[in-house]
């Protein structure tokens, strides 16, 4: 990191008197080496989200942490709206007889609810759970509110905390007890093909908010040990960070009639008969931020594509003695400019704080674009643009100013998704047996793919032997696999699997 900033203040004396140096891109090496650590690190130093509140499981969004929370959640808001869902907000509090009311819901749930049993010194007569997701508070409402054909389909979602008492190793925005973002959305339908036909839209919809953040990713059908409780199946989004280790960052479920027996919600038929309502439910949570974080960063801290990134480009007045005023002041003309155009920018003129420092800063915070203005600038009309991910620097008219940075921040977008493509597709292999799929995720990691015959008892036994997860069958995507034998028992092949190891 050091040695980085060293170059740009020689390249930028450098540049002053007439020569050129290219910076060298930021390395990956502690961010692919030590991924934990660099995590923790860019998440405390930028910082993003403090993890220092005594509750274990839970953590503070700093300033910049929200900025960058807020942006995704307007994406993910934004791309509900537009297919047709409502915005709702629901209690936190749910009933112990509403909770229990789907038996497999509960079961699996059971162990992960934190409950509250008093009201100042009193016992409360009915137990409240804060709610691990929020079916049962949900459920009894649409049973109130669907009557007709009419009512049907009914969209809504919910951007809330809920509360898990995960017993796994929690991890900052990753797995945590107070899921402080957690993206709901709920639909009924009147038909089978009209609830599934949802599903296919939920997962439209998420591709495009992955898409959009530049996270790669594959679905895949979980397996049906590993479906959401309730459900009948579960469609699950999956991305790889630098570990090499699997993270599921967002699910649609196909609820089938399930909670809409338990909950008795029914409309009523053109031919007066009743019909339960057919229902679906997909969530995200801060697990797609942490995603966002890892899977583009590199040794110098954030990388953000520009979408979300809080600060698009920071101006930087290089000053000498005397030109300090008109410096500055120029920075402040095109901040000004940049900010009429939309483009999220501020002005770091904090004294007393060399340039490097300054580019520390702003690299670590991931701004996609560094402006700089120096003396020799206001003679020649022109800035110095840096690019984040590669540090390459190009010398602009001020006139041109607006466009260059429009350009290069669709530049670098485009770049990082090339980027974490490459990288991703690198860590998605395939293996013909168990020895072969053992090797790749030791040597490899990330997801590797099989045949697999489909019998439950032979995936749960894969799943022993390989230390891996099985991650479930590619979601409308077709494998060939004629002539193929399953990877672990040896018969007809029906299917492709993905295992890898996961969070
Ligand atoms: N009710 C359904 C759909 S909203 C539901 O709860 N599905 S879920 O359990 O799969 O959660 C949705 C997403 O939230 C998961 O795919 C995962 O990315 C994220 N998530 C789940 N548990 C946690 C946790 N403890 N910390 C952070 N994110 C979590
Ligand atoms: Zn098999």
């Amino acid at each position: 990191m050091t040695a980085v900033l060293g170059t740009i203040d020689l390249d930028h004396a450098n540049e002053e008197l007439g020569g050129i140096l290219l910076p060298k891109a930021p390395e990956r090496k502690e961010w692919s080496e030590r991924y934990s650590e660099w995590f923790h690190r860019v998440i405390s130093e930028v910082p993003i989200y403090d993890t220092r509140y005594p509750v274990k499981g839970t953590g503070i969004w700093t300033p910049f942490g929200y900025k960058l929370r807020r942006a995704v959640i307007e994406k993910i808001r934004d791309m509900l709206e537009e297919a047709g869902h409502e915005e709702v907000l629901f209690p936190l509090l749910i009933p112990d007889y509403m909770l229990g009311k789907e038996g497999e819901h509960v079961k699996d749930f059971e162990d992960e609810v934190y409950w509250v049993t008093r009201g100042g010194k009193d016992p409360l007569d009915v137990k409240l759970a804060l709610r691990p997701t929020s079916e049962t508070a949900i459920y009894p409402m649409f049973q109130l509110w669907i009557n007709a054909y009419s009512d049907l389909p009914l969209k809504i979602f919910q951007i809330v905390n809920v509360f898990r008492y995960e017993t796994k190793a929690t991890k900052p925005m990753i797995r945590v007890r107070e899921v402080s973002t957690f993206k709901e959305a709920h639909t009924a339908h009147a038909s089978k093909e009209d609830a599934e036909s949802q599903v296919e839209k939920g997962v439209e919809i998420y591709s495009r908010i992955f898409e959009g953040m530049k996270i790669p990713f594959v679905k895949s059908v979980r397996p049906e040990w590993d479906k959401f409780p309730g459900a009948e199946y579960t469609v699950a989004f999956d991305t790889i960070l630098p570990d090499n280790k699997v993270l599921q960052v967002g699910t649609v479920h196909f609820l089938g009639q399930g909670f809409a027996k338990a909950f008795d919600i029914k409309y009523m038929k053109s031919d007066g008969g009743y019909e339960h309502v057919w229902q679906t439910c997909y969530g995200i949570s801060e697990r797609a931020i942490a995603a966002l974080i890892s899977v583009h960063g590199d040794d110098s801290g954030l990388v953000l594509p520009s979408t979300f990134a809080p600060v698009q480009a920071v101006i930087i007045p290089i000053v000498y003695k005397g030109k300090e005023e008109e410096v500055t002041n120029k920075c402040k003309e095109a901040d000004c400019l940049l900010k009429s155009e939309g483009i999220r920018s501020v002005v770091d003129d904090r004294k007393d704080i060399t340039p490097g420092n300054k580019y520390f800063t702003w690299e670590l915070r991931g701004a996609p674009i560094r402006i700089e203005i120096g003396p020799r600038d206001l003679e020649n009309s022109t800035a110095v643009l840096v690019r984040r991910d590669t540090l390459q620097k190009t010398t602009i008219q001020m006139q041109e100013l607006v466009e260059g940075v429009h350009k290069m921040l669709k530049e670098i977008d485009f770049s990082l998704m090339e980027r974490a493509d490459l990288w991703f597709k690198s860590k998605l292999t395939n293996a013909e047996d168990v020895e072969g799929i053992k090797s790749k995720l030791d040597k490899v990691g990330g997801i590797v793919e099989a045949p697999w015959c489909g019998a439950r008892g032979c995936g749960e036994e894969m799943e022993g032997k390989l230390d891996g997860r099985i991650l479930g069958t590619p979601y409308k995507e077709t494998h060939d696999v004629a002539g193929k034998r399953c990877a672990n028992c040896g018969r007809e092949a029906s299917t492709i699997i993905r295992i890898g190891r996961s969070y």
